[in-house]
């Protein structure tokens, strides 16, 4: 039954963003800047323009602003609760119920919390991310079908797995009308079922990960995979044209089983692959979403030593992973570790679970205050445990209840006028690492998001192409403290639009307060010993 949706909500609408425009329009983008940029001005006048709206480029970005906790009991007992992620940490607890079973995904386009109720329940929810976080619509998605996730590709069309049927259910979002199917039943294995799972959305791209479990005896049949979708005809995407018919992505690990996640800046997917349980066979393994090919085993179990429940790509090699050892139950305890990225080894135990009769460790995740997230499903002290990942050091434990299962960050778009306080541990001036680019690839424009801490600084922002030339400056001036996003709508410094290709942009901060303006390239290199970041972006066309 549809309660109604508040897509359209007023007090969560700013200047520049649009519902369902996905590709260069989302929320929060810089109101006006591509189409002035283009004009048919005299030159000069373009680039005082250019210079003058890049100075006016501190725009409405994002900043995580609350956890949004899925618990459950497996049983009797299952809500949904949200945390503030600033101290003190607010939690609100159960604050409306949901299946005993669920997942949730928050889309950022939508600004729309997704709960995907699973087994037995077979529908999704939709809550609205802002106090006080109301479920606004719930639709079925077919009954017994058993749905693991949900991807949106508009405000009108989403996508949801199904891991006992084997049909991709497309729907409308909100009102959860049937919009028809994708067939996957080529790609499943010898039982008839592909055993769909985690999904990602990558430009039009969207991908499934596929289980392919044997049904027969619930174990792997042989490596998971991941089917590909283009999501402007509904059709499959061909992933070896080599071979005859409609090829998946082939992995070289079983069972897919965590979330599909995209690191935008790697511009690679990242999943863990469970295996069997009970066998050190899987690991964590990289997919290039654009060759459309697996790229590489980062991690195995046998490395971490146990399965892989979950885990966390970050923006340095120091990665993370939810590890269950594999002492028969009720003998396993969960482990959250630290591992390195580039060699696969751990580095550190964050968190060993000591009590409980095999209980397990939920869901893991990473948000832009570099602050991780851990579902601790103990059964003496059930908690959403927090660390500070430039110390793996143990922040708080926020108690919510029922055993938590699932968090998903939900945003709330910032002025980015409006300074934030700065994060402690990091040093003055600090481009902190999370800087993020969204889309990547794009169309028409793209959001470089960073977060700036201490002091009022200067920061410069310049775009190179792939040969090192550089194409446009987007920002150099005094920074407040806080989330910025600064826009790049593919032109270069007089307004013309580039060439499609892959692109780089450069962040640096200054090493002191903001003061008057550098004269010259040398006099700004020198100013400029602050943080830096550096990432491609991929321009389409
Ligand atoms: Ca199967
Ligand atoms: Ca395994």
């Amino acid at each position: 039954m549809i309660q109604g949706t508040t897509r359209n909500r007023q007090t969560r609408e700013f200047p520049g963003g649009r519902p369902g425009e996905r590709q260069g329009g989302r929320p929060g983008e810089c109101p006006g800047g591509r189409s002035c940029r283009k004009g048919l001005l005299p030159v000069l006048l373009a680039v005082w323009l250019t210079a003058a709206l890049s100075s006016l480029a501190s725009l409405p970005a994002f900043a995580d602003e609350y956890a949004f906790i899925l618990s459950t009991d497996f049983w009797s007992t299952s809500y949904y609760s949200t945390i503030g992620i600033r101290p003190p940490r607010t939690a609100d607890i159960a604050v409306e119920p949901v299946s005993t079973d669920p997942v949730a995904h928050y889309d950022i386009d939508e600004d729309m919390v997704f709960v995907v109720n699973r087994y037995l329940a077979d529908n999704v929810q939709v809550v609205d991310p802002g106090p006080p976080f109301q479920t606004v619509g719930q639709y079925s998605v077919g009954n017994g079908s058993n749905p693991y996730d949900i991807r949106l590709a508009s405000s009108e069309k989403a996508y949801v797995s199904r891991y006992e049927w084997t049909t991709l259910l497309i729907v409308d979002p909100y009102s959860g009308d049937s919009l028809g199917v994708v067939d996957l039943s080529a790609f499943a294995d010898a039982d008839g079922i592909p055993e769909m799972g985690r999904m990602e959305m990558v430009g039009d791209s969207l991908f499934v990960a596929l289980n392919n479990i044997d049904r027969t005896v619930w174990q792997p049949a042989g490596p998971g995979k991941i089917a590909v979708i283009d999501t402007r005809a509904d059709t499959l995407v061909d992933c070896d044209p080599a071979s005859s018919g409609v090829q998946p992505i082939v992995l070289q690990l079983p069972n897919p089983y965590t979330e599909l996640r995209y690191d935008g800046c790697r511009m690679e997917l990242v999943v863990g692959c469970a295996g069997a349980w009970g066998v050190l066979d899987g690991g964590i393994e990289t997919v290039d979403p654009f060759a459309l090919e697996t790229k590489t085993v980062v991690a195995t179990e046998a490395g971490l030593g146990g399965d892989i429940s979950d885990a966390s790509f970050a923006p340095g090699a120091r990665w993370y992973a939810v590890v269950l050892d594999t002492a028969p139950w009720p003998d396993n305890f969960a482990r959250l570790v630290a591992f390195d990225r580039d060699t696969g080894q751990p580095l550190d135990t964050l968190y060993n679970q000591t009590s409980g009769d095999g209980a397990s460790l939920g869901g893991i995740e990473l948000n832009n205050q570099q602050e991780l997230y851990l579902c601790d499903r103990d059964v003496i002290d059930p908690s959403v445990s927090i660390f500070d990942t430039r110390a793996d050091t143990l922040l708080a434990r926020i108690g919510v209840g029922v055993p938590p299962f699932d968090i998903a960050f939900l945003q709330v778009p910032q002025a980015g006028v409006d300074a934030e306080p700065g994060q402690p541990g990091t040093a003055p001036g600090e481009i902190l690492p999370l800087t993020r680019i969204i889309p990547n690839p794009f169309r028409s424009s793209t959001r470089i998001a960073f977060s700036l801490d201490g002091p009022s600084r200067t920061v410069r922002l310049d775009v190179y192409d792939a040969s090192g030339r550089r194409v446009t400056t987007l920002l150099d001036r005094a920074m407040p403290a806080g989330s910025h996003a600064i826009n790049w709508d593919g032109t270069d410094s007089l307004g013309r639009p580039v060439a499609d290709g892959v692109y780089f942009y450069h962040l640096r901060s200054g090493d002191g307060p903001a003061g008057g303006s550098p004269a010259g390239e040398s006099s700004i290199r020198s100013s400029f010993a602050g943080g830096s970041s550096t990432g491609r972006m991929v321009l389409l066309k």
